[in-house]
This record gives structure tokens, C-alpha cells and sequence, in this order.
């Protein structure tokens, strides 16, 4: 039997798998013996990876639209053709910018970059990823406070570290493998300290569970810093001055969020925020790790700083078992942000640096005119682009919007005025894929090969475990195909190992430079983390390395930046008629946003009911005359109203309801709006009502 090694292409821990493998068919799936991110650990999902397209597989040929409604098969030569000539007369009807496309954190760095280069580059357009759903907030955040988005820390820290701080973050769910490596390593005097208004399966096994009012964390974290520089005994007074920009300016803000004031602004007693200043300051290792319950909320970006100066102050930073942790979402999020060309030219290069796109020009062999001058339009102008009329044809890959995207019936309405929709996805029956004109089938990524960046910066390979059948493709392909039918020469973009090389190169002397990368050496490897610069030579390396250890941050001082900003009330807030906060987000380890690929799991489909659902406290349930099994209807702010099957929990909260964003259902009620810097949708809060259905 054959063993080859690959990546899990769910969650950005980017577990890897050995394959085994005869006949062209998956026997067994183990994870790979010590990788460092998930040493003998997998979860329900990895473990199934081999399941994608098993009972859902589409035609592997395009697909059109026709006249009657029904799709028509072509060979993928008419394919190519036909999506070509179709994007070109919509440009030259209406205009470069009447084209746009929306990707993901879930394809590989080449697809990425390729599909990059087409849409920013050739046809001068926007394209956005659904990292906007997800990471943008951060990656917003990383660049103010240390000069580049680049997150300090290795997993390994969050074993290391005696005081965890998870904010907004359910690791139960989103990230099992972490949370199986924190459950393993503690020790009696360890703390888990949990932030989340909800008291999620993670705050469930915390030593301690501040339940937060929604949106509150930006004056919590603020209040946070005042008491302890007030108290002046976890202050790293030297750090501050060797490293940091903008402290006495900081601390003089602060100094308004005072002790009494906090329980009006957080939902927490006195009590409680002095037991975490005091946690903080008793903690040898103290780390910080943030997720969706930070980024996704209206003031996203000031949160996840707030969180970034708390580490700073207390020289929490570039030191093992700390950190100000931001953990990224999809498996190669990372790679998206570097190599998708949608906030800055490949590798992170601002679009106005001009020796940087005369050197991004040459390794591209184009001319610097050529490349992208400026960021993408955001997700959300992208939908409101379609729906003003401006926008008449998009792109949508590895996606699927008509669900995951916030108060959902705008992009249905957008859906419904374009002349073009081209969906390139695995299933040809997601939400989004059945309303394509014209839809792209490729194959999964047991059947790909590439390169994912995970949350703590490692590449690792994703390495194609079957051979594919006639008419099969990849991203890769298919994107190059496209490419190639718009008239352009992708002579230097062969395979997804010349745009790897190409990728590299862009890299070199950048933050994230990876020029010493080698594809065969990833291929069998236990992933590396970015930097690894040419100029090591091939030296062995670190399996963990964290940056910022040497204070040197990547802003033109070196020094790390507070920032900071007056908090703002919520923008849509709770009213009498609508009283319920709508919280969302995961549920459990095996279900997977949409479910196109986790439904193919028997064992997912045990955990899911099949309708749509919402968790509500006893209190709330108790007021509305609701019981277990009950239906409710929820009435959104937004005017959209739903009828879920209820959960009642003991331990829910009555002020909100919990919906898990599995079900389309979800995203009927949530909200448009945004984080102003980031653009991220405030998914975690929406105004609702809610009544039993009778
Ligand atoms: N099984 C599984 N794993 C996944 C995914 C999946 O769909 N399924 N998705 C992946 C992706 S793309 C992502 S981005 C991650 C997301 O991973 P997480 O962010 O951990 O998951 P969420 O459930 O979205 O949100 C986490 C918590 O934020 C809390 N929260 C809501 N509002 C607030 C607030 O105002 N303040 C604070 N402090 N907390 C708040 C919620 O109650 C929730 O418990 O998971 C990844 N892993
Ligand atoms: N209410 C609410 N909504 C949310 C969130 C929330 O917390 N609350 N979270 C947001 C976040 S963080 C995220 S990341 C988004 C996720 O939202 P989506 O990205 O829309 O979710 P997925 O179901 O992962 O969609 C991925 C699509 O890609 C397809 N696919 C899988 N592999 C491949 C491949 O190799 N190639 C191609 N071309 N297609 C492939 C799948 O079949 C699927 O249709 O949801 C966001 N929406
Ligand atoms: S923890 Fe994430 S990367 Fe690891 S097997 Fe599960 S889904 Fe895949
Ligand atoms: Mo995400």
C-alpha cells in the first residue's frame, strides 16, 4: 500500500494525513506520525476527507445555462471559451469593474495566486475573499499594531502558556485538535479563562467564564489595561520603552475606564474584573487567543488591539507560552491573505510601493502597469455593486455566499439581477452553485496538489492522493484554462509548482519570505513555518518558531504601535420590539459552514438535525411559553422572519438566542453591518424577536 502524506483542508489548523492508499482508492486515514500541529490527532472531519464528492459528485464537465433553464454539458475546451468571451463583453459593455469575483480561505496558494492574477492584474477588477467573513479584522488589526499581518505565535505556545486567555473563541468546536493539545497539557495550576457572552462548550470546561455583554470587549480590554497599569505590578515598563510606540497616550485614555464604570459598560461585577486583572498578573505565561467573537463585531479591529495591548504592556509577546493570538479560520486563510492580490500586490507588497511592482513585475514577466494599483472593492461593496446594477457578472469560487453571507437575502437579490454568475465549486447543488449560468465542477483536494498556510503561519503540502478521472479538474487548471482563453500568457504559470517558485520569489525580503522553501522537501516534511529565507541555506530550523522575539516589530521603527479608539454603542441595538441579541457561529466539531462537504459524513449527520434550530435559556423559554421541540419564529430587525425548531439549554443565557450558521436560515436574520476598518460583517449580533409558534 502506498503512504502519502497531505494536508486536511477543513480548519486552519491544517492537520496533516498520511494516506494509505491501493487501487487508486483511500484505505485508511491516520494522522502523520509527530507533525507538530496534531501529533496522532485528527478530528471527525480530516479523518473523512476521503468522503468529498463520494455520494454528491457532479457531472465533471461545465455546465450552461440555457435558454429553458436547464444546464447543458460542454467539453471544457467550450467551457473556457464561452466563460472567456462572456466576462470579456460584460467589460466591454460596462466597464473593467462590472465583472468582480468573491473566493475563500479554502483554496491552496497557487489557486490563489493564479486566480489573483487573472482577476486583479488581467482584468483590472475587484476581487474579494470570504476572509472578509472571517479574518479581515485581524489582518487589519496585525498591520496597525505590528507593521505587517503577521500573527506572533506558534501553537505549540498554547502548552506552554500556565494563564489562556480564549476570547470569543469556542475551541470545542472550531478548533478540536488545539483543544485536545490544551486538555493534555495541563497542569493543576494552569488557568483556562474564557470570554464569551455565552457560555459555549469551551467556557463549559474553563476554570473561569466571564460572560460578557455582546460587544462588549473593547471596554472590558480597556478596562483591563487601566487596572493594571494602575496597579503597576505586570507592567513591562522596559519593554514598553524599547519596543512600543504611543504607551503614555494610552495610558492616559484608559485611565477612563475605571472599575466602577465597568459593570454598567461589560455585563461583568467588580468582582469578576478584579479576579482577571489579579489572573493576569499571577500568570507566569499569560496568552491571549481571539477568534470570530472579536472579529465579527462593529468595532472588530479596536477589540482585537485592545487584546494586542494588553500583551504588549504586560511583555506578553515573542516569548514561548504567550502572545496576543488571533487564531485564523479556514485551512489556508493565511495563505489567501498573502497570495490572493486583494489588499496588497502578492506577498504583501503595498499596490504603491513602485520599486515593489517593478520587481513583482518581473518575476510575473509583465509590465508594472499591468498589476493591480489598488485594493479590492470589500465583499460587501462587491453585493451592493450587483444590486445597485454596477456589477453584471460574477466569479464565485470555493464559496457559497447565497448561505454564508450576512443578512443573506442581498445576495439572493443580487443573484437575481446578474447577466453572468460563474460558480466554481465541488457540488454543482449548493445554495450558490444552483443559481450558476454557468457552473465550473473541480475536484476536491484529495485530488489537488498545492501548499496551505495555517493559523501559525506553517506551510504544508497538499498533495494529490488519487488519480484523477477523465474530464477532471482542478482550481488550477481551471483557472489557468480561463487565463488562457482571456488571451493571457501563462507560460510562467505551468503548474501549481511554478506558481509556488513564482510565489516565492515575490516573497523575498518580506516578512513572510519563504525563498528557501523547497517543494520536494514539503512534500514528505513536517511543514515549515514562514520566515525561511533563502539565505538560511537549507539550515534545520525550529519546528516551532514565534516571531517578535527579539522585540523587532515589522513598522519603519521596529516598534509595535498601541492603538486605540473610543468605544461605540452597538449600531443596530436591542429595542422593545426587538429585545433578543441573535448570536451565531459553530456548533460542534463535525459540521462544517454550509455542509456541502460535512453532510457526506455519516457520522455528521447523527450530530445535525436536519432542520434549522435555535438555542434559547430556560428564563426566555419560560416567558414565551416555549417548550423543548417547540417551534419559534424569530423576527429579524432586517424584516426577515423564520421558523426554527427550539433547544432549550440550562445554561443559555435568557437575553440571547444561539443559531448555528449551518442552517441557511441563519443568515436570514443577521445584520448589514460592518466593522468600519475591516469591513468584516458584525455576524455575532442581531436585534430579534422571538415567538412560539402556535
Ligand atoms: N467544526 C467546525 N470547525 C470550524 C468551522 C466550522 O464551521 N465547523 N469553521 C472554521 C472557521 S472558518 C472559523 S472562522 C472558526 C471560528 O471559530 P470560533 O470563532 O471559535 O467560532 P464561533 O462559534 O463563530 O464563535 C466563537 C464564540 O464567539 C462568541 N461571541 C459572540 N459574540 C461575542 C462577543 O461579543 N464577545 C466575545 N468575547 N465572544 C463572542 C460566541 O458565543 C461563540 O461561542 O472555526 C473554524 N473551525
Ligand atoms: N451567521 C454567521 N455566518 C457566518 C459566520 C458566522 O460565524 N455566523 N462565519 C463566517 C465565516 S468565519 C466563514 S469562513 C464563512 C464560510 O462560508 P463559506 O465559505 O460560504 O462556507 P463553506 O461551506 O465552507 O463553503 C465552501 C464552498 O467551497 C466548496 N469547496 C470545497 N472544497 C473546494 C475546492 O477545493 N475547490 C472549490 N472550487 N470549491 C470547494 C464547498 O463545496 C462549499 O460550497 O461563513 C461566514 N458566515
Ligand atoms: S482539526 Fe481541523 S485540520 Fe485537523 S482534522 Fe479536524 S478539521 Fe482537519
Ligand atoms: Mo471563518
Amino acid at each position: 500500500m502506498e503512504k502519502i502524506q497531505s494536508t486536511c483542508n477543513y480548519c486552519a489548523i491544517s492537520c496533516n494525513l498520511d494516506y494509505y492508499v491501493e487501487d487508486n482508492e483511500i484505505k485508511q486515514i491516520l494522522p502523520k506520525e509527530n507533525y507538530p500541529v496534531n501529533p496522532n490527532l485528527l478530528c471527525i472531519k480530516g479523518l473523512n476527507t476521503d468522503k468529498q464528492q463520494s455520494m454528491h459528485k457532479p457531472n465533471p464537465l461545465p455546465q450552461i445555462r440555457q435558454a429553458d433553464g436547464s444546464m447543458k454539458a460542454v467539453s471544457w475546451e467550450e467551457g473556457f471559451q464561452e466563460v472567456a468571451e462572456q466576462i470579456q463583453a460584460i467589460q466591454a459593455k460596462y466597464g473593467p469593474e462590472a465583472f468582480a469575483g468573491i473566493s475563500t480561505g479554502q483554496l491552496l496558494v497557487e489557486d490563489f495566486a493564479l486566480l489573483g492574477h487573472i482577476m486583479r492584474n488581467h482584468l483590472q477588477t475587484n476581487l474579494d475573499g470570504n476572509t472578509r467573513l472571517c479574518m479581515a479584522t485581524a489582518v487589519v488589526a496585525h498591520k496597525q499594531s505590528y507593521g505587517f499581518d503577521a500573527p506572533p505565535y506558534t501553537i505549540q505556545d498554547i502548552e506552554l502558556s500556565d494563564t489562556i486567555v480564549l476570547i470569543g473563541a469556542n475551541l470545542v468546536a472550531a478548533h478540536p485538535v488545539i483543544w485536545n493539545r490544551v486538555r493534555r497539557s495541563r497542569k493543576d495550576t494552569d488557568r483556562i479563562i474564557v470570554v464569551d457572552p455565552r457560555k459555549s462548550a469551551t467556557a463549559k470546561q474553563a476554570d473561569y467564564h466571564y460572560a460578557i455583554n455582546h460587544a462588549s470587549d473593547l471596554p472590558l480590554f480597556y478596562t483591563l489595561a487601566n487596572l493594571l497599569i494602575e496597579r503597576d505590578i505586570a507592567i513591562d515598563h522596559d519593554f514598553i520603552k524599547e519596543h512600543t510606540n504611543g504607551f503614555e497616550d494610552f495610558k492616559a485614555f484608559v485611565q477612563n475606564f475605571t472599575l466602577a464604570k465597568a459593570p454598567e459598560r461589560t455585563g461583568l461585577s467588580e468582582e469578576e474584573i478584579m479576579e482577571f486583572v489579579e489572573l493576569i498578573e499571577s500568570g507566569k505565561r499569560v496568552s491571549f487567543w481571539w477568534t470570530m467573537g472579536i472579529n465579527q463585531h462593529h468595532e472588530g479591529v479596536r477589540a482585537a488591539q485592545a487584546i494586542i495591548n494588553l500583551a504588549l504592556m504586560t511583555g506578553n509577546i515573542g516569548k514561548p507560552g504567550t502572545g496576543a493570538n488571533s487564531l485564523t479560520g479556514q485551512t489556508d486563510a493565511m495563505g489567501s491573505r498573502l497570495f490572493s492580490n486583494t489588499t496588497a500586490l502578492h506577498g504583501g507588497t503595498d499596490f504603491a510601493d513602485e520599486a515593489g511592482r517593478q520587481r513583482i513585475a518581473d518575476i510575473l514577466g509583465v509590465e508594472p502597469t499591468y498589476l493591480a494599483d489598488k485594493p479590492t472593492k470589500t465583499y460587501d461593496a462587491i453585493v451592493e455593486g450587483v444590486n445597485k446594477g454596477e456589477i453584471k457578472g460574477l466569479w464565485v469560487i470555493c464559496t457559497n455566499p447565497m448561505h454564508s453571507w450576512t443578512n443573506n437575502t442581498t445576495f439572493k437579490e443580487a443573484v437575481e439581477k446578474l447577466d453572468l454568475l460563474i460558480v466554481q465549486d465541488i457540488y454543482d447543488d449548493t445554495e450558490t452553485s444552483e443559481h450558476a449560468t454557468h457552473f465550473l465542477p473541480v475536484v476536491p483536494a484529495i485530488k489537488k496538489e498545492g501548499t496551505i498556510i495555517n493559523t501559525e503561519r506553517r506551510l504544508s503540502p497538499v498533495r494529490s492522493v488519487l488519480e484523477r478521472a477523465s474530464n477532471e479538474k482542478t482550481d488550477f487548471e481551471v483557472l489557468r484554462g480561463i487565463g488562457e482563453a482571456l488571451g493571457m500568457d501563462l507560460s510562467r504559470w505551468q503548474t501549481p509548482r511554478d506558481a509556488f517558485e513564482l510565489m516565492k520569489e515575490v516573497t523575498r525580503n518580506k516578512p513572510c519570505d519563504i525563498t528557501g522553501v523547497d517543494w520536494d522537501w514539503l512534500t514528505r516534511s513536517d511543514g515549515i513555518q514562514w520566515p525561511y529565507p533563502s539565505t538560511l541555506n537549507g539550515a534545520e530550523v525550529d519546528r516551532e518558531r514565534r516571531l517578535y522575539e527579539d522585540g523587532k516589530f515589522f513598522t519603519a521603527d521596529q516598534r509595535a504601535n498601541f492603538v486605540f479608539e473610543e468605544p461605540r454603542a452597538v449600531p443596530i441595538p436591542t429595542t422593545e420590539e426587538f429585545p433578543i441579541v441573535l448570536n451565531t457561529g459553530r456548533i460542534s466539531a463535525a459540521s462544517w459552514h454550509t455542509r456541502s462537504r460535512t453532510r457526506e459524513i455519516a457520522g455528521t449527520r447523527q450530530v445535525d438535525p436536519a432542520n434549522a434550530y435555535l438555542i434559547m435559556g430556560p428564563g426566555l423559554a419560560d416567558e414565551l411559553g416555549i417548550h423543548e421541540g417547540d417551534r419559534a419564529r424569530v423576527h429579524s430587525h432586517n424584516g426577515a422572519v423564520e421558523e426554527l425548531d427550539v433547544q432549550i439549554q440550562s445554561d443559555q443565557r435568557n437575553d440571547e438566542i444561539f443559531v448555528p450558521l449551518h442552517y441557511i436560515e441563519c443568515n436570514r436574520l443577521t445584520a448589514s453591518e460592518y466593522d468600519p476598518y475591516s469591513r468584516e460583517p458584525a455576524y455575532k449580533i442581531a436585534p430579534v424577536a422571538v415567538e412560539k409558534v402556535v
